[in-house]
Parts: C-alpha cells; sequence; structure tokens
C-alpha cells in the first residue's frame, strides 16, 4: 500500500489562513482528479483558507510550467495530477516530465509544491488513493497539507 508510514499533518493552526495557496490539477482521469481536487479544496478549508486559487491544465505534462507561474505570486502551490500506465503509452516520459519539472520549480523558487500526482498501474489504485467514498488515501488532502506545512517551516526559517 503506498501510503503505508505516512504521517499525520495538522493545519490546526489559524496562522495557516494567511498563506497564498495555488492549486493547479491536470484534466486527465476526470473521476479521480475531481476526488484529488476536492480533497486539496477540503484541505485548504481546513486550514481556514478561503479563496485559494484553482488553474486548470490539460495534462500532469503541463503542470510545471503553470505551477513555477503561480509560485511567483502564491506562498504554496500543490500540484495534482493522475497518470495511469495501462492507458499511457508513454507513462514513464510524462511521470518524470511532472515529476523532475514539479521538483525544479519548487527548488528554484523556495516555494512548496505539494505533489499531488498519482502515477498508477491501473484505475483502480488511482480511485483508491483519490479520497473518493471507499478510498482507502485522499492524496489530495495529504498534498495540499504538506505544501502548507512547508510553507509554514520556511516563514519559521
Ligand atoms: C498524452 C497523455 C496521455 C497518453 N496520458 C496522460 C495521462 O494519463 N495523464 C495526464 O495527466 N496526461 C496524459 N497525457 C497528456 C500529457 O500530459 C499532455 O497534456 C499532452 O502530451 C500535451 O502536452
Amino acid at each position: 500500500m503506498s501510503g503505508h508510514g505516512a504521517p499525520t499533518l495538522s493545519l490546526d493552526n489559524p496562522e495557516f489562513a494567511g498563506l497564498r495557496l495555488a492549486i493547479v490539477a491536470a484534466s486527465w482521469h476526470t473521476q479521480i482528479m475531481d476526488g484529488l481536487l476536492a480533497g486539496a479544496l477540503r484541505a485548504a478549508s481546513d486550514a481556514g483558507i478561503v479563496s485559494p486559487t484553482v488553474v486548470r491544465v490539460p495534462g500532469s505534462f503541463e503542470l510545471p510550467v503553470a505551477a513555477g507561474k503561480l509560485a511567483e505570486t502564491h506562498d504554496a502551490v500543490v500540484a495534482l495530477g493522475v497518470v495511469i500506465r495501462g492507458g499511457t503509452p508513454h507513462f514513464e516520459c510524462v511521470c518524470e516530465a511532472a515529476t523532475m519539472g514539479l521538483t525544479e520549480v519548487t527548488v528554484r523558487t523556495g516555494v512548496p509544491v505539494g505533489f499531488g500526482v498519482l502515477t498508477c498501474d491501473t484505475e483502480e489504485q488511482g480511485i483508491d488513493r483519490a479520497g473518493l467514498e471507499g478510498s482507502k488515501e485522499d492524496k489530495g488532502h495529504e498534498a495540499t497539507s504538506a505544501a502548507l506545512l512547508t510553507a509554514m517551516t520556511l516563514r519559521s526559517l
């Protein structure tokens, strides 16, 4: 199971409400993406963030360029996407481009980018991680919480 060992991330601090959060979400695999986006918005709400910026891009390949632009004006960015091996002939290319691109953005800008890109063998695995009814994990919420907590940590350094 992919989430084994994950920490509990608490957003129970009124200071989170002052962070400028952007969510960038790809559009492939609608049902899973809807779950990830709902989880990200729930995390924003849990943190007291009323109006996060939400931007949609076509696919996971486009996440880094949008995340880079959003990092210019936000304290934390979360990137959401779904890539499924069975449905994607160039699975490795899209996964690597998204992963390396988002890593480059966060390191270059110093703005935390939550990694909410699911890379799955099957659609069922994605559904299980998407925070939908019956899912075992809620990766949209988790990635957003991680970005916000990291932004708060950076403020204190
Ligand atoms: C082309 C493509 C394929 C085959 N599969 C996926 C996928 O499973 N998940 C995803 O987010 N995007 C996919 N894409 C689209 C690419 O990310 C990108 O949008 C296009 O190659 C256009 O640049």
